[in-house]
């Protein structure tokens, strides 16, 4: 029996106080989700049981046990205090999928402060905007990644400590630079929490709009009431289960899934540090019997690609739920999966900005392939008019719209309440994708109402590329959109017009891209780049996205009575 029991009959008995309740947790308690994910697991009994098993694409293999992960969470909370950070300090997290990520993650959690992971694959500029931004007081990261920092630092006043955990001491360290030892430091057995209250700050996603730069969803500690419940209803997990999710902490599935919603159930993750490979992946779930998986679609898709015989090579047998997010999940990935693992793989729908699942398919309901599911026990969730924003009939597309106030709400964007307002319409929260619900209540993604590029299940804005182009010396101007792709679902497409004295080339085109990818980051690099003459733009002379995108997929144009050029 899943741990929902009968979804419908999980409708109508569920408050949010039952999550509360397992918790031992009641309104104006302290709840420090670092202390629920580790102390408290290890006072249930679990401290011997292992919290982490961990491998690194050499292969090698870690594993911590709750207590270890406590104790580690607890040095690295004591050290971050010690070099005077408060409460409250922006802490950024810049790492590989390794350890010191998970438990750096859960030790400034512990000590107050608010931790920002950030994507290691960032380049320089991805890096300033979201530090800047943030006014981030330290960063922790790798010796491999320290360049990056060094590049920006100067630019940045707040950022006064810069951690590197795995210093090898060959090269001399720079002021404000400080190398830190996990498993070396004295281990801090007992450290006081910062004694958080539901409302405390707790994470700050940065996560990219259509305009202006990436905003920082700001999170607090009582998201731990959303994120333990649904990791238990949808991901189904169990005391005994060993629980892998691929997301990277640098996007939220990657923390609300992959740190807290296991860790708050005292369930076993294991997490590995390698890029995407079938037979490693295949091999990974094999050698850790991993029972519970969850995954993005253009995973998925990258494994289907790879057919059915190298399934048949492995043991898989240990699976025993699929769930999915990030991007919609084809109805044919859904139906290979059941055909190849004999499980159909759960899709779940939710943002950044909602910090928990919110509409998903759960373990026992019949599963519609390709459609998102039906709203959590909990959510109030409706389509509302792309216009009018008011609740619309059965069948017809409009706006994704949840009803405010489930415990993992982000709070606001890091300074730009302005922005976080406009999201909260007739008393809805506007999601800003677009679906349908079918007849038996069912939810059909249809695409994003936005100009934000999802690539592999990674969002991505144009305006960032857009920016970011112009400071090479060729571009005079640039249009960026996301082509259909048939594994990632979008790549980065970049319409150029160069500046007088440049001739398109391959070479220039090449240069471009590397410059972009080095900039930003691999997601944000062009896959394609069409020089153009000239680019459609709106007489206020805003470059049209949407007139670039319909051109590339072949669709209907639609209003084009505010454009200014001919096509
Ligand atoms: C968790 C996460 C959010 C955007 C969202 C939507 C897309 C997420 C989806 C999905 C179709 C699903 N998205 N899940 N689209 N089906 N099951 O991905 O957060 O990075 O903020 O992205 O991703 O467009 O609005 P985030």
């Amino acid at each position: 029996m899943a741990n929902i029991g009968s979804y419908e009959s999980k409708l109508n008995d569920f408050s949010w106080q039952i999550a509360e309740k397992e918790l031992d947790y009641k309104p104006g308690d302290i709840i420090n989700i670092g202390e629920y994910c580790t102390d408290r697991i290890c006072r249930m009994g679990k401290k011997d049981k292992l919290a982490l098993i961990w491998k690194e694409h050499s292969g090698d293999i870690k594993k911590y046990t709750f207590d270890q992960m406590r104790v580690h969470a607890n040095t690295i909370a004591h050290y971050l205090s010690g070099l005077g950070l408060q409460n409250g300090d922006r802490i950024c997290l810049f790492m590989d999928k390794i350890p010191e990520l998970y438990f750096g993650f859960l030790g400034i959690l512990k000590m107050g402060g608010v931790a920002q992971p950030l994507f290691s694959a960032f380049g320089p500029e991805s890096l300033i905007t979201r530090l800047e931004d943030a006014g981030t007081a330290a960063i922790i990261t790798q010796k491999k990644h320290l360049s990056k920092v060094r590049k920006i630092v100067n630019d940045l006043p707040s950022l006064k400590n810069i951690i590197v955990v795995d210093y090898d001491g060959k090269k001399p360290l720079k002021d404000g630079e400080t190398a830190f030892f996990m498993e070396k430091e004295e281990p801090i057995e007992n450290y006081d929490i910062f004694p958080a209250k539901a409302e405390t700050p707790s994470v700050l996603h940065y996560t990219s709009g259509t305009t202006g730069k990436p905003k920082g969803a700001q999170h607090v500690h009582y998201s731990l009431i959303s994120q333990y419940i649904s990791a238990k209803y949808v991901l189904d997990l169990n005391d005994d289960d060993i629980y892998w999710c691929t997301a990277d902490p640098g996007w939220v599935t990657g923390t609300s899934y992959g740190i807290i919603g296991a860790w708050a159930n005292g369930v076993t993750q294991c997490v590995l540090d390698a890029g995407f490979k079938a037979q490693s992946w295949y091999d990974f779930i094999e050698e850790h019997k991993v029972t519970v998986w969850y995954s993005a679609p253009t995973a998925i898709r990258a494994l289907m690609k790879e057919g059915d015989e190298i399934v048949k090579e492995h043991d898989l047998s240990s699976l025993r739920h699929l769930c999915s997010v990030g991007e919609p999940l084809n109805a044919e990935a859904v139906i290979w999966s059941e055909k190849v693992f004999g499980l159909p793989f759960h899709d779940t729908f939710w943002q950044t900005e909602t910090g928990s699942i919110v509409i998903s398919n759960y373990p026992g309901m019949k599963v519609k392939p390709g459609s998102m599911g039906k709203p959590f026990p909990g959510i109030t969730a409706t389509i509302v008019d792309l216009k009018t924003h008011e609740p619309i009939e059965t069948g017809v597309v409009g706006l994704i719209a949840i009803k405010p106030g489930w415990p993992a709400m982000f709070r606001t964007y890091w300074k730009n309440e302005k922005v976080y307002k406009s999201k909260f319409i007739n008393g809805w929260y506007i999601c800003g994708d677009r679906a349908s619900i079918d007849e038996d209540g069912y939810y059909w993604f249809v695409g994003r109402d936005d100009d934000v590029i999802n690539t592999g299940g990674h969002l991505v804005g144009p305006f960032e590329i857009e920016s970011a182009l112009l400071e090479h010396e060729a571009v005079a101007e640039s249009g960026v959109i996301g082509k259909p792709d048939p594994v990632n679902m979008e790549v980065v497409k970049a319409f150029i017009t160069l500046k007088a004295g440049f001739e398109p080339s391959d070479m220039i085109n090449l240069e471009i891209m590397n410059f972009i990818r080095k900039k930003l980051s691999p997601l944000a690099m062009p896959q394609e780049i069409e020089f153009v003459d000239s680019l459609p733009k709106t007489r206020s002379g805003k470059i049209m996205r949407r007139v670039l995108k319909a051109r590339e997929t072949g669709e209907d144009i639609g209003d084009i009575s505010t454009l200014e050029n001919d096509l």
